[in-house]
């Protein structure tokens, strides 16, 4: 089995050092880097929003929602056309997004006129 091959390969190089036996753990590095995943925080409150970054790279991005009101809300991205669960109070949901151009992209909440009372901003997505 390969796992073991490599265990025995670690064993060979912990008696001559012990930073190459640590690296012996570190998965085997994959063709091509993959693209970029951030996680970002939502905060949702009536009525606003609080995003724990202001900007993200070009990729992929998982937005950990968390509803800290007293209203049910979601958190949409209005040029992606992608909304998430509606979360309610004290709940919490996820929405995986890959912004594949740079740019500014809206987000608000789609529920009654939220949106009017303030919840919505700009999240800038750089190269
Ligand atoms: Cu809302």
């Amino acid at each position: 089995m390969r796992s073991s091959f490599r265990n025995a390969a670690c064993r060979a190089a912990a008696g001559l050092c012990l930073v190459a036996a640590a690296a012996c753990f570190v998965p085997a590095p994959t063709a091509d880097a993959g693209p970029t995943v951030t996680r970002v925080t939502v905060k949702m409150y009536e009525y606003r929003f609080a995003l724990s970054v202001q900007k993200v790279r070009v990729g992929t991005v998982i937005f950990s929602i968390v509803n800290k009101g007293q209203l049910a809300h979601d958190f949409g991205i209005q040029k992606l056309q992608k909304v998430s669960p509606l979360a309610q109070a004290g709940g919490h949901t996820v929405l995986r997004v890959t912004f594949r151009k740079p740019g500014t992209y809206y987000y608000l909440c789609t529920v009654g006129a939220h949106v009017q009372y303030g919840m919505f901003g700009n999240l800038r997505v750089t190269k």
